[in-house]
């Protein structure tokens, strides 16, 4: 609890408010934003808001004072919560994570990017040349995705439209030796115009990021592939359809020279596939022409589905070489984890789709974790030891994920069915599923069921009541974006290239038509997996939080908007996380190991205790040096309120340690 930090700044912890109140906690996050302070905790939980601005705090001097130091000691920053998380990995031998939350521009993949390279300045003392190495990939290739995977939307110029969890792999020195890469839902409906995605912007960025990839490890020739493929993404985006008669035509024929010479394919191939469709009919298999707007519907989708494979390439090549490689750190030394979780937070926009409703659950997962992992298990571990407790009550946002993700009746299966329907399959069918089926739902409404609503203005519409504000959803293009179907015909075009590196990231385009029988797993399917997987992930580490709020919708560096703040600090669940953090204790420890470290402190514990049980003999140590009052004593673990109290049994015991070395210094020398 950074007592040496003036009070001028407000209060360094939440915790330590007079009064738990909306009020309290807005005033003092106001006023530390406004003196610069950007960064408070909820005990270990860091709350930080987006400062808009260049700010003088993540230097090598700075980082200097966090190393190896204990929460309390030093003004809350983000660099301490890197450094705790680093100590369990390392003391404790915990696979640790980092979770980043908050919503579109709260500042997620700044923080994510200072954690990552105060990890890298504070490992490898040695200068180890392999782990230098690894850390110069593990640095680099962030910034390759970063180029390939961020786009400007109107809520963050810099905004991640794909979620990255990243593990860093450790020896048992703490020295980074390798890591890996999950990558969530690339958000590729941007990609059709073609413009957004920075790498794409210009060639001047893209000869950095060529640059990035040939240190990293990419050859010459997948940097050349990755090139063409985003030129041949940009001249889609000017393909131009007509007709003639009953026959659709492409207008701008040169393009498709241009096209073919880029994907080494046969210019007659690509004008097929742009143009025509092969259907199995039985056995007979036919060549269907394409309508005007199924070709429209075709190119756009060959541009996504090309964006997104190469997205997706990128990732698990930099994944192979960023691999565990030394195996004997794989077979003899211990191998630990930090995870980074950095990805897109709640978003509402003018017009929410599929990716929204996507982006969105994916927040409701990261929040349910949140109260499992630091309201409920908190809570229930309480109870468990039999400490006194009053129940603190908070939303418990499960029953919105359930309506999400609850097989048959949540909002995904209701999708699938639509998608499964073999007569008409469209949105409008999926919306009269949801509102069959979710009528009563209390977080679920639509323009139907809700006639006189305001906020549901067309038909198309349904509303969600998340955890963190309503939002309007239109049902268009759910289908589509769901269904995600890219023509067998593009698959094959584009395994038939001759560029081996292009051919490689198309396997399936190998089968013939009459050999694919399997249907693909939805978009949804898919994406709830994966978010499945990643909480079941999270889960098994030790988590350390970051909350990120953003102050304004302006960017602004000046202007703490009240309400908006206020807002996140509700559906954060922050007024709640600090009741149960006051009323709960701050650290925590079994009766056996609070006396293998502290029992030196004690005449009644040093060097052995003839006490009962070492509950007994720890309630006599705390006595003793005037603790008592401040702790609680459980069924098999001690508990500590306040970190204070932690601190100073800290510094006795470095105290006793010191003397006990001095001692034995004068018994060795003879001098006793
Ligand atoms: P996000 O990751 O939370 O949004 P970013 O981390 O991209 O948001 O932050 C948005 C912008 O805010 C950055 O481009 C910086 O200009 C500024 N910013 C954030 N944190 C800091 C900081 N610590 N110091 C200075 N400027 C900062 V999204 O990816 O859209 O959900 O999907
Ligand atoms: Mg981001």
């Amino acid at each position: 609890m950074a007592e040496h930090e003036s009070l001028e700044f407000g209060k360094a912890d939440f915790v330590l408010l007079d009064n738990v109140s909306m009020e309290e906690f807005m005033a003092n996050l106001k006023l530390r934003f406004e003196k610069g302070r950007i960064y408070t905790y909820i005990g270990e939980v860091v709350v930080s808001v987006n400062p808009y601005r260049a700010m003088n705090i993540y230097g090598r001097d700075v980082i200097e004072q966090y190393k190896g130091r204990e929460l309390y000691e030093r003004p809350p920053h983000l660099f301490a919560i890197a450094d705790a998380a680093y100590k369990a990995m390392k003391r404790r031998n915990k696979d640790t994570c980092i979770v980043i939350s908050g919503e579109s521009g709260a500042g997620k993949t700044e923080a994510s990017k200072y954690i990552m390279q105060y990890i890298a300045a504070i490992t490898n003392p040695n200068q180890r040349a392999e782990v230098e190495r690894v850390k110069n990939m593990l640095l680099k290739s962030n910034c390759v995705l970063e180029a390939f995977g961020n786009a400007k939307t109107n809520r963050n110029d810099n905004s991640s439209r794909f979620g990255k969890y990243m593990d860093i792999n450790f020896d048992f020195k703490g020295d980074p030796i390798g890591g890996h890469i999950n990558n969530y839902l690339l958000e590729k409906v941007c990609i059709a115009f073609g413009k957004d995605f920075s790498c794409i912007n210009d060639g001047a960025d893209f000869k950095a990021v060529a640059d990035a990839m040939k240190v990293i490890g990419f050859t010459g020739d997948e940097i050349q592939t990755v090139y063409k493929i985003l030129a041949t993404i940009l001249h889609l985006g000017n393909l131009t359809f007509g007709v003639d008669g009953d026959v659709t035509l492409i207008e701008n024929t040169k393009l498709v020279s241009v096209i073919r010479e880029l994907l080494s394919t046969k210019e007659e191939n690509v004008e097929k596939a742009l143009l025509y469709r092969t259907v199995a009919t039985g056995r007979d298999v036919i060549e269907k022409q394409h309508t005007t707007q199924e070709a429209n519907y075709g190119r756009d989708a060959l541009a996504k589905a090309m964006y997104e494979r190469l997205f997706c390439w990128i990732v698990s090549r930099i994944n192979d070489i960023i691999e565990v490689r030394n195996y004997d750190a794989k077979i003899h030394g211990k191998n630990t984890v930090i995870g980074v979780l950095d990805i897109y937070g709640f978003e509402i926009f003018q017009n929410n789709s599929f990716e929204q409703f996507c982006i969105n659950y994916c927040n409701e997962k990261l929040q349910q974790l949140f109260i499992q992992l630091v309201l409920k298990q908190e809570q229930d571990e309480y109870q468990r030891e039999g400490i006194p407790w009053k129940h603190i009550d908070y939303f418990n946002n499960q029953i919105i994920v359930d309506l999400v993700e609850q097989q048959h009746k949540g909002i995904f299966a209701v999708l699938d069915e639509a998608c499964m329907n073999v007569g008409k399959v469209t949105d409008e069918v999926f919306l009269q599923g949801l509102n069959t089926k979710l009528a009563k739902h209390a977080h679920y409404t639509s323009r139907k069921l809700s006639p006189t609503d305001k906020s549901l203005e067309f038909d198309r519409d349904f509303r969600i009541r998340h955890y963190a504000g309503d939002v309007v959803y239109s049902v268009v293009g759910f289908i589509d974006k769901n269904k995600d179907t890219l023509f067998q015909d593009f698959k094959r075009l584009l395994y038939n290239s001759s560029n081996s590196v292009l051919k490689a990231m198309w396997p399936e385009g190998k089968l013939r038509i009459t050999e694919v029988t399997k249907r693909p797993l939805t978009a949804a399917t898919l994406f709830k997996n994966s978010m499945i997987s990643l909480v079941e992930n999270l889960a098994s580490k030790e988590p350390y939080y970051v909350r990120c709020i953003k102050p304004n919708d302006v960017k602004s560096p000046l202007l703490f908007e009240h309400e908006r703040c206020r807002h996140q600090v509700e559906y954060l669940g922050l007024l709640e996380n600090v009741r149960v953090r006051r009323a709960g204790f701050a650290n925590r420890q079994t009766y056996p190991r609070f006396l293998q470290r502290y029992k030196m402190i004690s005449e009644f514990t040093w060097p052995n205790h003839d006490l009962p049980s070492d509950k007994d003999a720890v309630k006599r140590l705390l006595q003793g040096c005037g603790f008592d009052h401040d702790v609680a004593y459980g069924k098999t673990k001690v508990f500590i309120r306040t970190p204070r109290t932690l601190f100073s049994l800290e510094e006795q015991r470095a105290e006793m340690v010191q003397r006990i070395v001095l001692f034995l210094q004068k018994v060795w020398r003879g001098t006793i």
